[in-house]
């Protein structure tokens, strides 16, 4: 690909809800700017952008895919990010690194989960925003509608619609530019061949009317030109241009366009306002980092003779081609055969190839330079959310922060092979996907794999068996059950075997006492007149804390109790560590039967952040899980109930609260206590662990 001055090199975004359109329109865009000589479509699996055989398959979006492509002689560099919240990671990593994001809402459905949180990261990065309402093609597609419902739930920009659609549903056939005053009308043949006329006499004066409000928003941003207009002064074409670039540049308006991005009708003029309106990369000036070494922040400014540094937000993983790292550069430039710092792993990395991609396809890039996005092969450590710098000049530019995860399974290998190659396969599918966190569960021995959704885990799991064949099942995480006593008691633990040679003979006195919840296990020695002598007592402690581990209930763990040793018996000859060691267990066992055992469980501290309708189904619905409602509170326009509620009546929670919300509502969770188990749950549980270990 030719080299392109920075001032004209775009790097935009698209971002919705799933299924708006957004793979569609970069297909067109494609296929417009003859990058592909026929038009993309996700739905029969020719799409250039979502080619992955999981993408093909579910027909979404999964993993965002960058598009470098030229129009009217700008670079554009485009990322299409899925709109799945189980994905929504990926896109918020993308807009991050974008100087403009595309939110594509459809005709039909408006204003949707998801359109709200892009909305909210595109404020959250700083990030111009602008509309493209798609589907007008569809039935029951309105644009009126659609419009008032983005006034209404995005009120802090200016919405100001540039185009208007001309017809809806069947009858749909262009776009009128509000600007030019030019009618769009298109051929209904997919070519995206259009005629440039006048605006259609029956909506003359609809368009006079919109144009008249553009104005009137335009001029708002600028006192000279709205003191002219308000005087009365006719204001020029070039000047309501300039008025809604400094709009949109300082995140004051957004403005609206409109299509049919499957019918490829609307995308030039859609394209042609993308690099009108949008900034260049040089806009910010400079670029917010901090001091790998003070943690202080410091700037750098985004130039091409200052020392190279570029922020990694993507990784794919292959395993026959390598791994590709996607970057943007914030300084400097960037050169093949040379050698760069990685920030944040202390390692240098040796670059070769660079490239710049249209979907899966590699153009090969030469040097890149400050502002560009582009990719490279076969870094050793560099995974998502790295710095990459001029190892003279060091530079870590901030992450995004992690979502916490909302679901968790274990994860059973299949085999043997399986297991051993679980490890290395998670640990490189985690540096493209952070969202995911995998860690092994200390008391049941499970891998837990944790992520947004059950979609996401599920995802995990085929492409580590497609990239790695790695074959692995998914298992509702086990619940990680301790058990205690409550009662007290003396018990007498014997061990005695003396038939023919050297025999064995331990013998200690126990008490047993309950600790508070969350005190542990504590031992106490109180063996007086060497009844016990002092060599043996590490092995009473010992006999104890191996017996515990596996309560006498359920197998679970034991926690919360003391131990005192303060009587018992020994013999010359036959005394061991062992003897010892066996007489405490079984004393253990023993005294452990006579306390009351009980079962306790984890108990979660959550928080459930909702729009206020659903407050009562919410509460309800946690009574319904044994939970106790710490407070509700409110939070902007949503509410947070807080909650206690154990763990294994959370499990499921994420799609539920789904269903419950229409997917409006989220949640966080964390480990808070451990509480004992209602009798009639507890013997469930415990019938259940026996039943697993008997099998
Ligand atoms: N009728 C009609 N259908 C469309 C239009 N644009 C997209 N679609 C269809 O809508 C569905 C979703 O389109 P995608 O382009 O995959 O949407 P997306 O926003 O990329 O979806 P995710 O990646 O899953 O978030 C597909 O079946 C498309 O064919 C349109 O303008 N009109
Ligand atoms: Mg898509």
């Amino acid at each position: 690909m030719k080299k392109y001055e920075t001032e004209t090199i775009r790097n935009l975004g698209m971002f919705s809800h799933g299924g708006e359109g957004k793979t569609s329109i970069v297909e067109a865009m494609l296929f417009l700017a003859g990058e592909n000589t026929r038009l993309g479509r996700v739905d029969d699996g020719t799409s250039l952008m979502d080619y992955e055989p999981e993408e093909i398959e579910r027909k979404a979006t999964i993993s965002s895919t960058l598009a470098c492509f030229e129009w009217n002689k700008y670079k554009i560099n485009l990322l299409d990010t899925p709109g799945d919240d189980n994905f929504i990671y990926d896109a918020k990593l993308c807009i991050r690194v974008v100087d403009g994001a595309v939110i594509v809402v459809s005709a039909v459905s408006g204003v949707r989960v998801q359109t709200e949180k892009v909305w909210e990261y595109a404020n959250e990065f700083s990030v111009p925003v602008c509309f493209f309402i798609n589907k007008m093609d569809r039935e029951r597609a309105d644009f009126t509608r659609t419009v008032e419902d983005l006034r209404k739930n995005f009120t802090d920009k200016n919405i100001v619609v540039v185009q208007l659609p001309i017809g809806s549903e069947e009858s749909f056939k262009g776009v009128i530019d509000l600007i030019s005053m030019k009618a769009y009308l298109y051929k209904d043949d997919l070519s995206g061949a259009f005629e440039r006329v006048d605006i259609p006499a029956d909506l003359a004066a609809e368009a006079a009317s919109y144009r008249e409000k553009l104005i009137e928003s335009a001029v708002e941003m600028d006192d000279a030109v709205m003191e002219r207009y308000l005087n009365g002064e006719e204001i020029k074409d070039e000047e309501i241009e300039a008025c809604l670039k400094g709009g949109i540049w300082g995140r004051k308006l957004a403005p609206v366009m409109v299509g049919a991005a499957a019918k490829n009708m609307g995308i030039q003029p859609l394209l042609d306002n993308l690099v009108r309106y949008f900034p260049n990369p040089l806009y910010a000036g400079k670029a917010e980092g901090a001091d790998p070494v003070s943690g202080k922040p410091v700037t750098r400014k985004m130039a091409p003779n200052e020392p190279f540094s570029a922020f990694v937000f993507k990784t794919i993983t292959d395993p026959f081609a390598g791994k590709l790292t996607l970057f943007k550069v914030y300084s400097g430039e960037l050169h093949p055969d040379s050698v760069v710092l990685n920030v944040k792993k202390d390692e240098k990395e040796r670059i070769g190839q660079i490239f710049y991609l249209v979907g899966k396809k590699q153009k090969p890039a030469g040097f890149v330079s400050v502002g560009d996005i582009a990719a490279v092969a076969k870094l050793k450590e560099a995974a998502t959310g790295d710095t990459l710098c001029d190892e003279k000049a060091p530079i870590v530019y901030p992450e995004v922060a992690l979502p916490s995860p909302l679901i968790s399974f274990s994860l059973h290998p299949k085999s043997k092979g399986d297991e051993d190659k679980l490890n290395t396969s998670l640990g490189r599918l985690i540096e493209e996907d952070p969202s995911i966190r995998y860690s092994r569960d200390e008391q049941t021995k499970e891998f837990i794999i944790s992520g947004m959704g059950q979609i996401h885990i599920e995802v995990l799991v085929a492409r580590m068996k497609r990239k790695f064949g790695v074959d692995v099942e998914l298992r509702e995480p086990k619940v990680p059950y301790k058990e205690t006593i409550k009662g007290r008691t003396k018990v007498q633990g014997k061990y005695k075997r003396q038939s023919g040679g050297r025999g064995q003979y331990g013998d200690c006195w126990l008490e047993l006492e309950p600790l508070p919840h969350g005190a542990g296990f504590e031992f106490v020695d109180k063996i007086v007149g060497g009844v016990i002598p002092r060599q043996y007592i590490p092995s009473v402690e010992k006999g104890i804390v191996e017996a515990m581990e596996h309560g006498i209930l359920a197998g679970y763990p034991t926690t919360d109790f003391r131990a005192t040793v303060y009587d018992g018996s020994y013999h010359e000859v036959d005394s061991s560590d062992m003897a010892f060691k066996i007489a405490a267990s079984m004393g253990f066992k023993k005294g452990m039967e006579q306390s009351q055992p009980t079962l306790l469980e984890p108990i979660m501290k959550v928080e459930v952040i909702m729009p206020e309708e659903f407050v009562g189904d919410i509460m309800g619905d946690m009574n319904s899980r044994r939970g106790k409602i710490m407070g509700v509170e409110a939070k902007g326009n949503n509410q947070i109930v807080k909650a206690v509620v154990p763990m294994a009546e959370m499990l499921k929670y994420a799609p539920d609260l789904r269903s419950m919300t229409g997917g409006r509502g989220t949640f966080v969770m964390e480990f808070s206590h451990y509480e004992e188990v209602p009798a009639h749950i507890a013997q469930k549980v415990i019938d259940q662990a026996n039943r697993e270990r008997e099998a």
